[in-house]
């Protein structure tokens, strides 16, 4: 399918999405979110992606935030329109079967923030900055940042930078745990490429299912979380990549894994 906002392009199994709107800092309106859940769908279906790195275009921005242009003139209806369609495509993303890498090259304020959080990993480069600028604005994170900030970082530290606005660096987002690994800009690609391979490279349904028993399990308390971790550890069995990968550990040899 042929986007407008977004590039979607596949560097053998991995994918690479990127939100494409550099004049705007790659802000997010309500076309570059629709093309944004169409092309999650697009990707869920595709059993030959095995991992997916979500990123912006240009050298300056990841996502500078929802669209404020968009927003200003909104009614409340409206408003809340826009907010649902950011939760359902950030809830997509965030139960995509594969896992997703954000590669946060630039700023990630508002909703560009809360869909890095969307994200599995975030990686980022030395020039990303990171906030949840809403209240600057009169208006509240809407996308997610009041849930998924303090999931990440403790309430405490998303907190402050929900009452404040605050804008952080890269090496403060990887301090307080927003960010898996910092990198220059230059080689942040390759990076989140290696990464992604490296993924890629092991049992795609295990790999699946263990994001799916992060994601549907942290919203659950222990004893309801660890039942479902049982019963994904138990449907492993039945894959020829458990046969494989433990027959391999036993013959001395590298696992050659078919996503079975
Ligand atoms: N929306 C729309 N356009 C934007 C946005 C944005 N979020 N950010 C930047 N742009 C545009 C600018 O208007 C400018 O356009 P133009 O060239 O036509 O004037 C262009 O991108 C370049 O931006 P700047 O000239 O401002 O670039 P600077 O390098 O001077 O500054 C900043 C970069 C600091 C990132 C600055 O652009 C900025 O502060 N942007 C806004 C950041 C922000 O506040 N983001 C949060 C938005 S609110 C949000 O995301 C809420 C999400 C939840 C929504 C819930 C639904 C109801």
């Amino acid at each position: 399918m042929e986007y407008t906002n977004l590039l979607l392009q596949h560097q053998g199994n991995i994918a690479v999405l990127t939100i494409n709107r550099p004049k705007a800092l790659n802000a997010l309106n309500s076309d570059t979110l629709s093309e944004l859940s169409a092309a999650l769908d697009e990707l869920g279906r595709d059993s030959s992606v095995k991992a997916v790195i979500v990123t912006g275009s240009g050298e300056k921005a990841f996502i500078a935030g929802a669209d404020i242009s968009q927003m200003k003139d909104f009614s409340p209806l409206e408003g809340r329109r826009f907010a649902q369609l950011g939760h359902a495509t950030f809830r997509k993303l965030e139960l995509l079967p594969q896992p997703v890498i954000a590669a946060v090259n630039g700023f990630a304020l508002g909703g560009g923030c809360e869909l890095s959080m969307a994200c599995d990993i975030r990686i980022a480069s030395e020039n990303a900055k990171f906030g949840q600028p809403e209240v600057t604005l009169g208006l509240t994170a809407g996308f997610g940042g009041t849930q998924r900030l303090p999931r990440l970082v403790g309430t405490g530290l998303a907190s402050e930078l929900l009452f404040t606005g605050d804008i952080i660096d890269a090496q403060e987002a990887y301090r307080i745990g927003l960010v898996n690994k910092v990198y220059p800009l230059e080689s942040l690609m390759e990076e989140a490429l290696k990464l992604a391979q490296r993924i890629a490279g092991r049992a795609p349904v295990a790999v699946q299912l263990t994001k799916s028993a992060i994601q549907r399990g942290i919203n659950l308390d222990l004893d309801s979380a660890q039942a479902y971790e049982a019963e994904v550890f138990g449907l492993t069995m039945s894959t020829s990549d458990r046969t494989e990968g433990c027959t391999a550990f036993v013959e001395k040899r590298k696992p050659n894994f078919e996503g079975r």
